[in-house]
């Protein structure tokens, strides 16, 4: 496969609603967009950087930078037998695996056109719907968040996941439990507490959660097998776990029961199918998580949420719970049973509106260069 051209882009999209984290408020996106031209199919990636480093150290701004400087010019007119070759490429670049993987998996997405098959096939998936669930920002008051909750499970959701932060944690928690027994519910903190808050954590144990994500450091393995002695709620690793060997670690230590991956934090497809399989074998369920992605980032979830490993609902939820428009056509939908089907198509299996790509765009570079 000849790498004959590439396109880094910047679009400007905005949320539906607010969404709030322990680390911060989103709604206006600045999302990357890379688009690959291989042997002349034309695959696309989508940069998971938020537009601040309050969730990883990675940015819009330093993955443009990144791939602009770095990244696409060491691949442009560049031959790889497979799209799995592209890590050892970039292996001379330390860390900046989201901008990585926007131009890694647009590859994926051209090699899998190339063979006339779709994206989750290439990759190996097998599922033909996967589950589905959601990540609920934090709200003002309890009251407010069992109402999204409810409309959440009459659209069919599987698993209802609420963010938290100090303040807003147990009491909340406890209200949407108190009225929803059965749900399957889990928490995410983003890296709010530390470890001398065990025994307010502790206090999560009673609701019967299916996981808490990420409550301590963003970049700290060993301190979360601590916290995991000290509560029987299962903890799931969502920032800490950059590659497989952080994954393997972190399930020798102990700091961790789930895994959670994100083809950005990973930095592509190719390790993040690594990754699966490392945990599968292990017999630690992963999930596939989310970063506020537009319907090109949301179809790479789709396809790698068939692969085997990945054994509980994901935080790909539908185009329209994010966005009044989104830029593939179809728009991902979820079905009544809380899943989405998996398209067939070659690649992604969603085709890209070019001229709404063009509406939304700010910015471009273009390889090979004029
Ligand atoms: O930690 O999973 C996270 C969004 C932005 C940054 C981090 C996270 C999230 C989400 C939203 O939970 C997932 C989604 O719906 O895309
Ligand atoms: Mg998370």
């Amino acid at each position: 496969m000849k790498i004959e051209a590439i396109t880094l882009r910047e679009i400007h999209m905005r949320l539906k609603s607010p969404f709030e984290t322990s680390f911060g408020t989103v709604q206006d996106r600045r999302v990357l967009l890379v688009e690959v031209i291989a042997d002349g199919a034309s695959g696309w990636g989508e940069v998971t950087a938020l537009e601040t480093p309050g969730y990883n150290s990675e940015t819009t701004d330093t993955a443009w930078y990144m791939i602009s400087e770095f990244i696409a010019p060491a691949l442009i007119n560049q031959t790889l037998r497979e799209a799995s070759e592209f890590p050892a490429l970039m292996s001379a670049i330390r860390g900046h695996e989201m901008a990585k993987s926007g131009v890694e998996n647009a590859i994926w997405d051209a090699e899998a056109q190339l063979r006339g098959i779709s994206l989750s096939e290439h990759l190996g998936g097998t599922l033909e719907e996967i589950p589905t669930g959601v990540s609920l920002g934090i709200r003002e008051n309890s009251r407010s968040l069992i109402k999204k909750v409810a409309e959440e499970l009459r659209d069919g959701y599987q698993r209802i996941k609420l963010k938290v932060k100090p303040g807003k944690d147990c009491e909340f928690v406890a209200a949407v439990r108190h009225e929803y027994p059965d749900i399957m519910l889990s928490v995410d903190a983003n890296s709010a507490y530390a470890l001398e808050d065990a025994k307010h954590l502790k206090q999560l144990d009673e609701f019967g959660l299916l996981m808490i994500e990420q409550p301590l450091s963003w970049d700290d393995i060993y301190t979360h097998s601590k916290l995991q002695a000290q509560i029987e709620t299962a903890i799931c690793l969502d920032e800490c776990i950059h590659n497989t060997s952080h994954a393997v670690s972190a399930i020798e230590l102990k700091a961790c029961r789930i895994i959670n991956i994100k083809l950005g934090r990973v930095s592509g497809h190719t390790e993040a199918r690594r990754m699966q399989d490392a945990c599968r074998k292990r017999d630690i369920p992963v999930w596939c998580g989310g970063m506020l992605e537009s319907g090109i980032g949301r179809a790479h979830n789709i396809a790698m949420s068939t692969l085997t490993g990945f054994s509980l609902p994901g935080d790909v939820s539908a185009s329209q719970r994010y966005w009044t428009e989104d830029i593939i056509e179809p728009e991902v939908k979820v079905t009544a049973r809380g899943t989405i089907q998996v398209p067939k198509t070659p690649g992604i299996g969603y085709s890209v509106k070019r001229d709404r790509v063009e509406k939304l765009t700010v910015r471009r570079n273009e390889w090979p260069l004029a």
